[in-house]
């Protein structure tokens, strides 16, 4: 589990990233001149402002006019008075550089990431002179902690000092070198034309966040010495860096520069802690933390013919289904980065998790609503990182509270709403600049109804009932209320959204294209789970049966979803022609993935449809796209095309091209390329994978649904699946040899297999024949493991 290299990355997508969930590395390893690109994250442009648009209340009748008289090109236009403002940006906190005095002239590099250990590694010669760096981001102590050492005593002359691209100014403080800047009050997003894209406050009385990083070494021998300029190290054999860094982040509805915290003292207190602390110490304990999350699951896919030397560019360049092993890399390094951009307490991981090494990101690195938020969360509860989950889970809280007053100013309506984007400021109002942005993306108000599936699904694989009482169920009841509130009638007596986007895509209208309608598919299939999910929680809960009954009566109100003339499932509640058949979003297929309203069993024709959908939609598009479509072949069984996906994943892009639409792929950092950059491709092949070798969302367990014949043997072990179990699975000659599922909360257990299955619980044998259905069903004892093996037929 290691990505290797023998060259120091030329660029930043070749560059290897450590993080503690809250500060982040991407490390270059050049020889002469090391750079790390810094990040910290909670440090993003801007302030808690509302944005909420009272003039979206009185455009919406007029909207809701034109689309019934079908006139959706005047519809959109009307659409952009219901707009907003766009989000704030996530933004670099800067570099770490350090300039060794031995010149550039090497041999015998080499540099890794340990992914089973989250450390990062490099090892170059000098002449006869062996360098090497050790670092990691540790989440117990907070800090970036950097080991270099020298096998010839005295080898290591060094400074190393701090940059940023923001505003900042850099001083010696005792033994530290420290950066202080103030972050931009605003800053537009890449896409939008402006003039005066960055914006500060006024010096000294800015409402912007302020940020500090403090640098400091310790060396056994040679000297140390700290001015203006930066740490000097002159002589050492052996040497430790420690980078700490905070902001004055105190809440997404507090102004930083007003009510902020003093990220100075947080920033010390780090360092001096962590400093107090031997190396040894420090690692091992980085070790231990990490591994505790890392090593609940383990995979094999079988044998890889990859050579043990080829660095992970060539390898990607290379990858064939000879390499099983690159994709059970791929499957635990998106693990990795969830591990280390999101744990308890940090900031949900955005559009880069937490890597960003420029002011204007694509896309302001914000939080995308309309799929890539959710999409970075799809790993975490099946692939055991449930604790990694509740950064997402605290940001939906937030934006519930601010969410309720843009339901109330922009529509009049109960409950809570988002929208297509939110930011550290748990933005909730459309964005779009009032007017500038195309309704098509910009307008989008399903955001809070898609996040809220996450807290039911945290509940769902973990059954905390406290959770579910205290957190969970008042938030999506809260916006299911804004569900009932803003679903229409259709004048034929089933209940519609209006205005309505399947996100980002167009129809054709005949004349031209347009993206506003009512009742889009995606919309319906949202609130379809959103109710069912509240009804399943209120039965729980034991609590609120009239709403309840409401829910399920305008559940059934719901304009059904339709097979269209190709024999799709349609996108749009009429059957248009799409913009583009090869579009990347497949948002009218989310009952499929990651919801549950459509299957085999239920809802045959329209399971057949939504195949079909996916079928016309074709096997190129954008990294995270490509992820999507893993998992979704996975839930219509296909485990070959699911391969086929993940094998177009592996698809090596080069730095620098510009964003493209269909090409994705990764880098050589195996991070995901849309391209750009975008973290959610790696979470959606983790997540994809799992779902290839185990489902749980019909109420039962399924055992390698999506097995491809590629993989013959292997074996996988610590997967979650919903109702508290723990699952492991080994398979021979692509068939199920024996399973071992750990039961969490003693609910029954019910397996979906044509098989007979022998299960024991390790005292003594219980034999169950195949049950009636095609099921298996037995009793379990929580913090009991059953075994269960293939009877014979
Ligand atoms: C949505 C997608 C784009 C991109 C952006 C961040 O707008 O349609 O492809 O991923 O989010």
């Amino acid at each position: 589990m290691k990505l290797q290299y023998d060259k120091p990355a030329s660029v930043w997508t070749e560059g290897l990233p450590i993080g503690n969930g809250r500060l982040g590395g991407m490390i270059f390893g050049g020889v002469e001149q090391e750079k790390i690109s810094l990040n910290e994250d909670t440090l993003w442009s801007g302030f808690p402002k509302d944005g909420n648009n009272p003039g979206a209340k009185e455009a919406l009748p007029k909207v809701r006019k034109l689309i019934q008289e079908g006139r959706y090109e005047d519809a959109d236009t009307m659409t952009r008075e219901m707009l907003g403002p766009y989000t704030q940006s996530y933004l670099p906190f800067g570099d770490l550089l350090l300039r060794f005095e031995h010149g550039g002239i090497y041999h015998s590099y080499q540099r890794t990431l340990d992914v089973e250990n989250a450390i990062h590694r490099i090892e170059y010669r000098i002449g006869n002179v062996t360098y090497t760096r050790e670092m990691f981001a540790s989440h117990p102590d907070q800090l970036l902690v950097l080991r270099l050492t020298s096998n010839a005593p005295g080898a290591l002359n060094v400074h190393a000092s701090l940059d940023s691209p923001l505003r900042h100014s850099l001083r010696s403080q005792g033994d530290s070198f420290v950066l202080s800047g103030t972050a931009p009050e605003h800053v537009d997003p890449s896409y939008f034309g402006s003039d005066d894209p960055i914006r500060y406050g006024k010096p000294g009385d800015s409402k912007g966040m302020a940020f500090e990083g403090q640098l400091s070494v310790t060396a056994e021998d040679g000297e140390v010495t700290v001015d203006g300029s930066g740490i000097h190290l002159l002589g050492a054999t052996t040497a430790t860096f420690y980078f700490s860094a905070a902001t004055g982040f105190n809440g997404h509805d507090k102004i930083p520069g007003v009510d902020g915290r003093d990220a100075s003292a947080i920033a010390a207190s780090f360092l001096t802690e962590g400093k107090g602390k031997s190396y040894d110490s420090l690692l091992q304990a980085h070790i231990a933390d990490y591994r505790s999350l890392f090593d609940r699951v383990k995979l094999k896919l079988g044998k890889s013919l990859a050579p043990e030397a080829i660095s992970t560019e060539q390898r990607i360049t290379t990858y064939s289904a000879q390499d099983p092993g690159l994709v059970e890399l791929l499957f635990h390094y998106g693990r990795y980065l969830l591990i280390s951009s999101s744990r308890p307490g940090t900031q949900a991981a955005n559009l880069q998790g937490i890597w960003n090494a420029v002011t204007r990101p694509p896309w302001s690195s914000n939080y995308t609503l309309n799929i890539n938020t959710e999409m970075n969360y799809w790993p975490a509860e099946i692939c055991n990182l449930a604790e990694c989950h509740e950064p997402l889970l605290d940001l939906v809280g937030n934006m519930a509270k601010k969410g309720a007053e843009t339901a109330r100013v922009n529509y009049g309506t109960r409950g809570w709403v988002a929208h297509h984007n939110s930011d550290l400021w748990a933005q909730t109002a459309p964005v779009g600049d009032y007017g500038d942005g195309d309704p098509s993306w910009a307008y989008w108000p399903m955001g809070g109804i898609w996040l809220t599936q996450h807290l039911w699904e945290h509940y769902a694989f973990g059954g905390d009932e406290e959770y579910l009482r205290t957190s969970a169920y008042p938030v999506m009841k809260e916006a299911a209320l804004f569900a009932l509130d803003w679903l229409i009638d259709d004048s034929n007596g089933r209940l519609v959204t209006s205005p309505s986007t399947s996100p980002e895509h167009k129809f054709r209208t005949g004349e031209g294209l347009a993206a506003v309608s009512a009742g889009a598919t995606m919309d319906i299939s949202l609130i379809w789970e959103l109710f069912t999910n509240c009804i399943e929680a209120s039965v729980t809960l034991g609590t609120d049966e009239a709403l309840r009954e409401e829910l399920a009566s305008a559940r059934e109100r719901l304009l059904p979803l339709q097979i269209g003339k190709y024999g799709q499932l349609q996108e749009w509640s009429i059957d248009f022609e799409d913009e583009d058949m090869y579009h990347r979003h497949t948002s009218h297929l989310v009952g499929i993935y990651p919801g549950r309203q459509l299957s085999e069993e239920e809802t045959p024709e329209l399971f057949a449809a939504a195949r079909t959908s996916l079928e016309r939609r074709g096997d190129e598009s954008t990294g995270w796209s490509l992820g999507w479509r893993v998992a979704l072949w996975s839930r219509f069984g296909d485990g070959n095309r699911s391969l086929r996906l993940l094998s177009n994943m592996l698809r090596l892009v080069k730095d620098g091209e510009s964003e493209q639409y269909c090409h994705g792929g990764v880098y050589a950092n195996l991070l995901g390329a849309h391209p750009p950059f975008q973290i959610d491709g790696n979470f959606a092949a983790s997540a994809g994978i799992a779902e290839m070798l185990l489902q749980s969302h019909r109420g039962y367990l399924e055992l390698l649904p999506a097995l491809p014949d590629e993989w013959q043997e292997g074996s996988v072990a610590g997967l979650r699946a919903r109702g508290g179990f723990e699952v492991s699975i080994q398979w021979d000659k692509g068939h199920l040899v024996e399973a071992q599922i750990s039961s969490l909360l003693g609910n029954d257990c019910v397996i979906g297999t044509d098989a007979k299955l022998m299960v024991s619980n390790g005292d003594h044998e219980m034999k169950y024949d195949r049950s009636v259905d095609g099921m298996v069903s037995f009793p379990t004892t929580a913090g009991q493991t059953y075994k269960l093996m293939i009877g014979e037929q």
